[in-house]
C-alpha cells in the first residue's frame, strides 16, 4: 500500500501560518479550533489587518492555517479551510428580524425582540403550561452555551421540554456505552492510540470524508494490512482497503447485529476469546453464550450477504492482532436497533479483551463540533450538568445548590427530540419553540411532518448565523455570534477539553447567546444567575459537575490555555484521564456488563416488492443540513445538488441513465434529483446525501421510527421506490427553496 495515501483526493490540505498580512503589517495569530466536526482539528486565524473588509490578498475577515494538534497534525479538511466565508457571507443575518403578516421579515432592535420574546414566552406559559414551550438545542454549541440552555429552559421558562440534535447523532452509542461501561465517552482512549494497532475495524462510518485528517491515525493498520470496513458502500474509507491494506465487507443496510452477533459466535467457537479477561474485567458471558450460539457462520452470511470466508478471517484477524480496535459511526448506530447493534460492537470487543488496556479498545465517533460535551451540560431531556440523571435526587441536590434554588424548583425529565418534534403545534403539545443550533427542518426524520408542526406553532424563535430552512418557519430570529467571535470551550470526539477563542469582532447587530439568556431571564424575573461572561459560565459549569460522571471541576480556562491536555472526567487535583477504564469500569463492581442482545425481527425493507433500500448519509463538501456550507460559494460549487448513488445493473433496470433525473418515493415523501451511477453500491441499495433542502430533503423519505432504548431515529433504512423522470426545469435557487419551505 501507499502509507501516506489520497491526501489531495481526500480534499486534505495542510498550510502553514503566516503572521503578517500583504502590506507587512504585524497582525495577531489567534489558536482555535475547526467550527464544523468533533475532530476539533486546531487552526490558527489571522485576523486581516484593516477592519472591515480589507482589500488585500487576504479578502477575509480572518485566514486560517492549519495547526499541529494531536488530532489532525496540521491537516483541515475543505470545510475546515473555507470556513471564513461564514463569517462575511452575504446572507448573514446581521440584526434581529421579526417576521411580518405577510411573511417577509423586517429588522427590529435588539430591545424590541427580546420583550417580544419574553412576552410570548410569559403568554404561552400562563396560557398553557410551562411545558408547552419547548427547547431543541444543538451539538455545536460550546460547553457553555448548552450548560447555560439548560439552566434556562428548566430555571426560567420552568420546562422540563428540551432536547437536542445529538439525539439524532450519538444516543445509541450513548446508550450502549453507559450501559456497558457505566460511562459514555466516545473515545475512551486518544486518537493517536489508533496509530500503533495493526487491526481496526471500521463499522458503518466513512471518515475518508467526515473527518479527513483522522485517516492519517490509520496508517499502522494499513501498513499491517489490518484496515477493516465495514459499509455497504465501496466508500473512500473502503477504498483505503486496497493494496493489502486490509478488507472492505459490504453487508445488506441494518443487518449489522447479526454480523457482530456471528463475529462473536466464531471467536467464542474457536476458542479466540481472552478468557482470563472476561473472568476479571466482565459480568454476563453466559447470556451472550446463548445468545450467539444460533448464530453460526452460513445462517449469517444469508441474513447479511457476507461470505463465511469473510467472517472466519475477520474474527481470526481481530483476535490475532497486537493491538484491535473496533469503531462505530452513524452507519450502525441511526437505526431503530441502534443500541444493540453498539452494544453487540462492545460485546465483541469485550470478548476479544481489548477495552480499558492501553493498545486496544472500542469507541464511538462522535460527529459534531461539541457532540461530546453538548451530550455532558444539561441539553439532554433526562439529564442536569456533569452527565448526571435528572432523575436522581442527589443530582438535583447538588446541581440546585449551585444554581441557588430548592431543588424542586427543576422540573422532572422532558421527552427525547423526535418524540419533542411530534409534539410541535399539537393541542397538549409545544405551543412555543425555542431552536439554538439546529436545522431540524433538514435534519429531522418524517421531516415535513416537522416542518407542518413548526408552522402549527404559536411562537417560534429561532437563533442563528443565517436563514436556515428552520429560521425561515420563525416569528424572530435572533443573530448570533460564530466561531471566530466568541470564546469558549469544546469538547472534541476525545473527551478533550479545548478552547475557542475570539480572533474578531461580531457584527455591529449580533449578540452571543449568553448574552441572550442573560437579557431573557431579566425579563422573565428567572431564578438563579446567568452570566454573559463565558470563563465565568464554564466555571459554573465546572462545579454543577463536580462528582458527576463527567467531572470537569479541576478545570479552568487559566489551566487550559496552557495547552496541557485536559480529558476529562478531570476532578479537582487530577490531571485528566487520557484513557478510561484501565483499572475498573464505572459501575459500582468496576466490571463492564455485557449485555446479551438479539436482533428483532425488523422486515429488511427491500423485500417489499419492487421498492429498494435507501441509506443517507454524507459527502465530504457539505456540513450536516448544509444551512452553512451551501453558503461556501467554493463547497457548492463542488456539490450543488443532491444525487442518488444508484448500482448501473439497477439503474438499467429502472431505466435510468448517470446524470438523468429520478424520483424516489414512499408513503412519505417524494424526492427529485440526479441520479449517479456507481459500482460503489450494492444493488438493493441506494444513497442519498442528506445536505440539501426542498424537494431535495432525504429526511422527506425517513420514518420517525426509533430506537426504544435510545430515541435514535431510523435514518439509515428506508424503503423507497425510485423511477427514472424527465427534468423537473430548472433547478431552484437558494432563494427559492428557502421561499418554499417557507
Ligand atoms: N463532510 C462532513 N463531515 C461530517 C459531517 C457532515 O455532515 N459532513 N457531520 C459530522 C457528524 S455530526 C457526524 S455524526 C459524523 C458522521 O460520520 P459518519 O458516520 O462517517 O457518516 P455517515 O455518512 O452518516 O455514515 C457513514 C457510513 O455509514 C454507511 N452506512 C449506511 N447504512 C449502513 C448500515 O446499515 N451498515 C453499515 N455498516 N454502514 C452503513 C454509509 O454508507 C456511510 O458511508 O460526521 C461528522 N463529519
Ligand atoms: N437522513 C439523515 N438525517 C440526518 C443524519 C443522517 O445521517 N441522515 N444525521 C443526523 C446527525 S448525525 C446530525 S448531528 C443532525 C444534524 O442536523 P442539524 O442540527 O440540522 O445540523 P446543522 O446543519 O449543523 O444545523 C445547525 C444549525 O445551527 C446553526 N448554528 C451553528 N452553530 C450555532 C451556534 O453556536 N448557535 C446557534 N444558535 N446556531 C448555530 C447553523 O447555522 C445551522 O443552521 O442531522 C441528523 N440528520
Ligand atoms: S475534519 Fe472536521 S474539524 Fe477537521 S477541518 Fe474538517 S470539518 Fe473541521
Ligand atoms: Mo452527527
Amino acid at each position: 500500500m501507499n502509507p501516506s495515501p489520497d491526501l489531495d483526493k481526500l480534499d486534505q490540505r495542510v498550510s502553514t501560518s503566516s503572521t503578517s498580512d500583504t502590506k507587512g503589517t504585524t497582525v495577531n495569530p489567534v489558536d482555535t479550533h475547526c467550527p464544523y466536526c468533533a475532530l476539533q482539528c486546531a487552526m490558527t486565524l489571522t485576523p486581516a489587518a484593516t477592519p472591515g473588509r480589507p482589500t488585500d490578498a487576504i479578502s477575509l475577515p480572518v485566514s486560517i492555517a492549519g495547526r499541529a494538534f494531536p488530532t489532525n497534525r496540521g491537516g483541515l479538511c475543505k470545510k475546515g479551510w473555507t470556513a471564513a466565508e461564514l463569517l462575511d457571507s452575504a446572507d448573514r443575518i446581521r440584526e434581529p428580524m421579526r417576521r411580518r403578516p405577510d411573511g417577509s421579515f423586517a429588522p427590529v432592535s435588539w430591545a424590541e425582540a427580546l420583550d417580544l420574546v419574553a412576552e410570548k414566552l410569559l403568554a404561552g406559559r400562563a396560557e398553557h403550561g410551562a411545558d408547552s414551550v419547548g427547547v431543541f438545542g444543538g451539538g455545536g454549541l460550546t460547553n457553555e452555551k448548552a450548560y447555560q440552555l439548560g439552566k434556562f429552559t428548566r430555571l426560567a421558562l420552568g420546562s422540563s421540554r428540551i432536547d437536542y440534535n445529538g439525539r439524532f447523532c450519538m444516543s445509541s452509542a450513548a446508550a450502549a456505552g453507559n450501559r456497558a461501561f457505566g460511562l459514555d465517552r466516545g473515545l475512551p482512549f486518544r486518537v493517536e492510540d489508533l496509530d500503533a494497532a495493526d487491526t481496526i475495524l471500521m463499522l458503518g462510518s466513512n471518515v475518508a470524508q467526515t473527518m479527513p485528517p483522522f485517516i492519517g491515525h490509520l496508517d499502522g493498520a494499513r501498513q499491517a494490512g489490518g484496515l477493516i470496513v465495514v459499509d455497504p458502500r465501496r466508500t473512500a474509507t473502503a477504498r483505503l482497503t486496497d493494496d493489502g491494506a486490509g478488507m472492505h465487507v459490504q453487508p445488506a443496510p441494518g443487518t449489522d447485529l447479526v454480523l457482530l452477533l456471528g463475529l462473536t459466535h466464531l471467536v467464542l467457537a474457536e476458542r479466540l476469546a481472552d478468557t482470563d479477561y472476561l473472568a476479571r474485567r466482565t459480568t454476563g458471558l453466559t447470556q451472550l453464550r446463548l445468545s450467539v450460539a444460533g448464530w453460526y457462520p452460513h445462517r449469517v452470511q444469508e441474513h447479511t450477504g457476507v461470505p463465511v470466508w469473510q467472517l472466519r478471517e475477520l474474527a481470526r484477524r481481530l483476535a490475532a492482532g497486537r493491538g484491535s480496535y473496533i469503531l462505530t459511526g452513524r452507519g450502525v448506530e441511526q437505526h431503530v436497533d441502534g443500541t444493540d447493534t453498539a452494544t453487540a460492537a462492545i460485546n465483541l470487543a469485550l470478548v476479544l479483551g481489548l477495552v480499558g488496556t492501553t493498545h486496544s479498545g472500542y469507541g464511538t465517533l462522535t460527529g459534531q463540533g461539541n457532540g461530546q460535551g453538548g451530550r455532558e451540560h444539561g441539553q439532554k431531556c433526562d439529564q442536569l450538568p456533569g452527565y448526571r440523571k435528572i432523575t436522581d435526587p442527589a443530582a438535583r441536590a447538588h446541581v440546585a445548590g449551585v444554581w441557588g434554588v430548592d431543588p424542586a424548583v427543576i422540573p422532572g425529565a422532558g421527552i427525547p427530540a423526535v418524540e419533542l418534534l411530534g409534539a410541535l403545534g399539537r393541542p397538549g403539545g409545544i405551543r412555543t419553540l425555542l431552536v439554538h443550533g439546529a436545522n431540524v427542518v433538514v435534519s429531522a426524520p418524517d421531516a415535513d411532518s416537522v416542518r407542518r408542526g413548526l408552522k402549527n406553532l404559536d411562537f417560534l424563535v429561532v437563533c442563528d448565523f443565517f436563514f436556515s430552512e428552520t429560521a425561515a418557519l420563525a416569528d424572530v430570529v435572533l443573530p448570533v455570534t460564530q466561531w471566530a467571535e466568541e470564546e469558549g470551550t469544546m469538547t472534541s470526539l476525545e473527551g478533550r477539553v479545548i478552547r475557542r477563542r475570539r480572533a474578531i469582532d461580531p457584527p455591529a447587530g449580533v449578540r452571543s447567546e449568553l448574552w441572550i439568556f442573560q437579557e431573557l431571564a431579566r425579563r422573565l424575573d428567572a431564578p438563579g444567575v446567568y452570566s454573559a461572561e463565558p470563563g465565568e459560565v464554564f466555571d459554573e459549569l465546572c462545579r454543577a459537575s463536580a462528582g458527576g460522571v463527567a467531572d470537569y471541576s479541576g478545570l479552568d480556562y487559566a489551566l487550559l490555555d496552557t495547552g496541557e491536555p485536559a480529558y476529562w472526567p478531570y476532578p479537582v487535583g487530577s490531571t485528566g484521564t487520557p484513557r478510561l477504564f484501565l483499572d475498573r469500569f464505572a459501575h459500582d463492581d468496576g466490571r463492564a456488563r455485557i449485555v446479551a442482545v438479539t436482533p428483532r425481527a425488523v422486515p429488511a425493507p427491500a423485500q417489499t416488492q419492487g421498492a429498494l433500500t435507501l441509506i443517507t448519509g454524507r459527502l465530504l463538501e457539505h456540513y450536516q443540513s448544509g444551512a452553512q456550507t451551501r453558503r461556501v460559494p467554493e463547497l457548492s460549487g463542488a456539490q450543488p445538488e443532491a444525487r442518488m448513488q444508484v448500482h448501473p445493473a439497477t439503474a438499467v433496470g429502472l431505466g435510468v441513465i448517470d446524470g438523468g433525473w429520478v424520483e424516489l418515493t414512499n408513503e412519505r415523501g417524494v424526492v427529485r434529483c440526479r441520479a449517479q451511477l456507481s459500482t460503489d453500491i450494492r444493488p438493493d441499495t441506494v444513497f442519498l446525501p442528506f445536505h440539501f433542502p426542498a424537494d431535495q430533503r432525504a429526511n422527506l423519505l425517513t420514518a420517525a421510527a426509533t430506537d426504544p432504548i435510545s430515541g435514535m431515529p431510523e435514518f439509515k433504512r428506508t424503503a423507497v421506490r425510485v423511477r427514472a423522470i424527465a427534468a423537473p426545469g430548472r433547478p431552484a435557487t437558494d432563494h427559492e427553496r428557502v421561499m418554499a419551505d417557507a
